[in-house]
């Protein structure tokens, strides 16, 4: 799911963490990038309006500009603006094992309503709840055999007659449910393929009758802006309380779980991702942001790297490395700072897009590092200030001082002289071109 939209976006903030300064121009630039990556994503065009404006405010702002990664940072603006989109307001779907809670499935046909009726049910039971569904979809046969067939399946009771009255049914469902002590009676109700008076009229009906604790919208997500405008009539007609967004397993575009919240004013609480019963996951915007801009833990890892490091040194240190005068004192600072953000392999799995891609049980050793420290710190001040004054005999004598064995000490030396050579290179205008290519070309 979300795939284009993250694409897009993946594209932009890789160019945009790759400068060191951001520029009104440079801003701008990429504002009209989100914009164009949203719209295309089929999201509503005034949320995307309202979004930018919003975005482009933050990033312009002072604090972003002075900061240490103002590219990331405004990857960081741009997740919490979709949080507050999809902002569940302290929505909670509550249910008690004490008492009865009430549940009403409304939406079009083929939204993906009688399968959210068995999926909340399995989920709940779970959690040691006792639920019962109800077949108010009495129109066609087939959807009434659905439901009793998924009922069977999960083996959870299913209330279903042979009258089409849906009064009737719950009558008899809410009786039912008195008696076997059910926790979570769950109606699922029959859709049309378009709105129609007559159907709304029926849920209305059924609504005033049973007084729901929740009613939730079902809304299908690959139907994107119409799932929105769908949503908008129904919550005219039966004020839902919030939506169950389905088929988010598919190439949804993503539009309609970024609008139906700033539309319908009320929040998506479970979203379908597949459809095994078991395919139904309670939405946080928090985690469904980071989705589409899928970037693993990036966050933590801006605040981690910004706790370790002390910005006036950074700076200090950038000029030095401009400067070619990077030395193997500056090279122990940097690991130490890498070291104080915790052990490797964390960090290395925080980083967008290489998270994901690791082996689950892969251990990189920090071991590496300390010995690289132990190394330097058995040089004399001048011998890191300047490493070519290293010769064999002292060579000798940090590898006696260290532990560490003449060849390691070569071998670091040695990276470190290819380390300055490449710095020196990057420091030219050509050398941050090639590098720029470089990281856009990383993604292809
Ligand atoms: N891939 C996928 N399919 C779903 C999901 N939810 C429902 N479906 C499928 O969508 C179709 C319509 O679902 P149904 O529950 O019968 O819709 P209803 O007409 O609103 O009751 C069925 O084939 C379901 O298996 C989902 O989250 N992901
Ligand atoms: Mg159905």
């Amino acid at each position: 799911m979300f795939n284009s939209l993250s694409e897009r976006l993946d594209k932009i903030f890789r160019n945009l963490k790759g400068v060191g300064y951001l520029t009104e121009d440079n801003i701008k630039a990429s504002m009209r990038e989100i914009r164009m990556a949203l719209l295309e994503a089929d999201v509503n065009f005034k949320i995307v309006k309202n979004f930018i404006t919003e975005v482009e405010k933050r990033a312009t702002g002072a604090e972003v500009l002075k900061s240490l990664t103002p590219g990331q940072q405004v990857v960081k603006i741009v997740h919490e603006q979709l949080i507050n989109l999809m902002d569940t307001e302290g929505f909670e779907f509550k249910v008690y094992n004490n008492r009865l809670t009430k549940v009403m499935m409304v939406g079009l046909q083929g939204s993906g309503k009688t399968t959210a009726c068995a999926k909340l049910a399995a989920l709940y039971r779970k959690k040691g709840i006792k639920p019962m569904m109800v077949a108010c979809d009495v129109y066609r046969p087939a959807a009434i055999d659905q439901l009793k067939i998924l009922g069977k399946q999960i083996d959870i009771p299913v209330v279903f007659t042979e009258s089409k009255d849906v009064i009737q049914i719950a009558n008899v469902a809410l009786a039912q449910a008195d008696k076997e002590f059910t926790n979570l009676l769950i109606f699922d109700t029959a859709g049309r393929l378009h709105i129609d008076e007559t159907m709304m009229d029926e849920v209305a009906r059924l609504k005033a009758h049973i007084r729901p604790d929740y009613i939730f919208f079902v809304a299908d997500a690959m139907t994107g802006q119409d799932a929105v405008n769908v949503a908008r009539e129904f919550y005219a007609k039966l004020s839902f309380d919030a939506v169950i967004l389905t088929k988010l397993d598919g190439d949804a575009r993503g539009g309609a779980a970024l609008s139906i919240k700033a539309v319908t004013e009320r929040p998506i609480a479970f979203v379908g991702i597949g459809e095994k019963i078991s395919d139904l996951e309670i939405f946080y915007p928090e985690r469904m942001a980071s989705r589409i801009l899928g970037m693993g833990d990036v966050l933590s890892l801006i605040e981690k790297a910004e706790e370790a490091m002390d910005i006036e040194a950074e700076a200090k240190l950038a000029k030095r490395m401009l400067k070619n005068q990077f030395n193997l004192n500056d090279f122990l600072k940097q690991l130490q700072s890498i070291k104080k953000m915790g052990p490797l392999d964390s960090i290395i799995r925080m980083i967008p897009g290489l998270g994901s891609k690791l082996p689950a049980d892969l251990k990189i050793d920090d071991k590496a590092l300390k010995h690289v420290e132990a190394i330097i710190q058995s040089m004399t001040d001048k011998e890191r200030e300047r490493p070519e004054i290293i010769n064999g005999s002292r060579r000798m004598r940090i590898s006696k001082g260290c532990g560490r064995s003449v060849m390691e000490i070569n071998r670091l030396l040695r990276q470190f002289e290819d380390m300055k050579k490449m710095m020196k290179k990057m420091s030219t205008p050509q050398g941050m071109k090639q590098m720029e290519k470089l990281m856009g070309g990383m993604k292809e």
